[in-house]
């Protein structure tokens, strides 16, 4: 089993105000089932946050480290490969491979999974997006990096059809919001806890205990612009959202979701007649955003269905998202089937 790198002090640790707060190892340890603590979710973590702190190094210095702009490939998605993305793919397929503790992996950027060991001290099964957002780096804006954590169920041989869980499988899952400051959040089953990268020690600090998403939704959060494109029935729901909220739409998924987390909020991403599917994969950036959610007491959905329902048919999947308060989520689902 592999270290936990990100605990360079292996204890608490002062923050500048004064006041003594654990590190994210100690928290994890304290709070997660003690079966995923025995069997080396910390060092899991631990490599999601060793990889996070090299994405972090390379934005905060962005055109210095020399990572704007694009690669000048395309991905399995047709998507623009940025050279932040190379970068981050690099950086957590890594420190993931070579934490002792996962199995298997699979990543945005990678059309085919990565098979580590079938050993059972591997048990766990990670699906991430390096780095959520990509495009906006060129610009100083906020993007993220999103996980999502399995166990496996046996001992048997890893394959693609183990990577194909539904999202209410999930063991734990973990975001990083690299904004104007260095966020990680991880949910484990009830309890939702955020950290704050501390430039000075180089660790991530308990800075948000046990986040529970306001009871009143403050904004609503989708692309205006794709709104010709809707069905009906999402252009009204959309149009009574536009008359109850104020509008907040970064553009990067994990900034606009960590914010309805913090502040209370609903996100879209909707099929439209041109894209069904929506843009949005359900692996690493649907599912474990609204675990995140569903921990700290909102919902997420497809617009038909619990988006922790829906059965994976492939790795690459998309699905259409509509996740933030429970009750306009709700809301905006009744109206979807009227
Ligand atoms: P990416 O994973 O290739 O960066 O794409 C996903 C991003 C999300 O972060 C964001 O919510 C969405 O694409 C924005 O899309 P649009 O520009 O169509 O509004
Ligand atoms: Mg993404």
């Amino acid at each position: 089993m592999g270290t936990e790198p990100y605990s360079q002090s292996g204890g608490m640790v002062m923050s500048n105000a004064g006041s003594t707060l654990k590190t994210l190892a100690d928290v994890v340890r304290e709070t997660a089932p003690a079966e995923m603590v025995a069997d080396g979710l910390l060092t899991v973590v631990g490599a999601i946050a060793a990889g996070a702190t090299r994405v972090d190094g390379l934005t905060r210095r962005a055109a210095l480290a020399g990572v704007l702009g694009d690669t000048g490939e395309t991905n399995v998605q047709g998507e623009i490969v940025q050279v932040l993305d190379a970068a981050g793919t690099d950086a957590f397929v890594n420190s993931l491979r070579d934490c002792g503790a996962v199995a298997a992996l699979a990543c945005e950027e990678l059309e085919e999974a990565v098979f580590v060991s079938d050993a059972a001290d591997h048990p766990y099964l990670v699906l991430f997006d390096p780095v959520d957002g990509s495009s906006n780096i060129d610009v100083a804006v906020t993007i993220g990096s999103i996980f999502a954590i399995y166990r496996r169920t046996d001992d048997a041989a890893v394959t693609d059809a183990s990577l194909l869980r539904p999202g209410r499988e999930q063991c734990a899952a973990v975001y990083v919001v690299y904004g104007s400051s260095t966020v990680l959040v991880v949910a484990t089953e009830g309890r939702v806890d955020g950290f704050t990268l501390d430039p000075a020690s180089g660790e991530f600090l308990h800075s948000h205990d046990q986040i529970r998403i306001p009871a009143k939704c403050a904004a609503y959060s989708v692309n205006e612009g794709n709104q010709g494109n809707w069905h009906p029935e999402m252009q009204a729901a959309v149009a009574e959202l536009r008359s109850d909220f104020g509008l907040r739409y970064v553009g990067s998924l994990v900034a606009d979701f960590h914010r309805d987390l913090l502040k209370g909020g609903i996100f879209l991403y909707p099929g439209d007649v041109k894209s069904p599917a929506g843009k949005l994969r359900l692996g690493y950036e649907a599912n474990p955003l609204c675990y995140v959610a569903e921990q700290a007491g909102g919902a997420g959905s497809t617009g038909n269905e619990r988006i922790l329902d829906v059965q994976p048919e492939i790795l690459h999947q998309r699905t259409p998202l509509i996740v933030g308060n429970a009750d306009v989520v709700q809301r905006v689902v009744a109206r979807l089937a009227e």
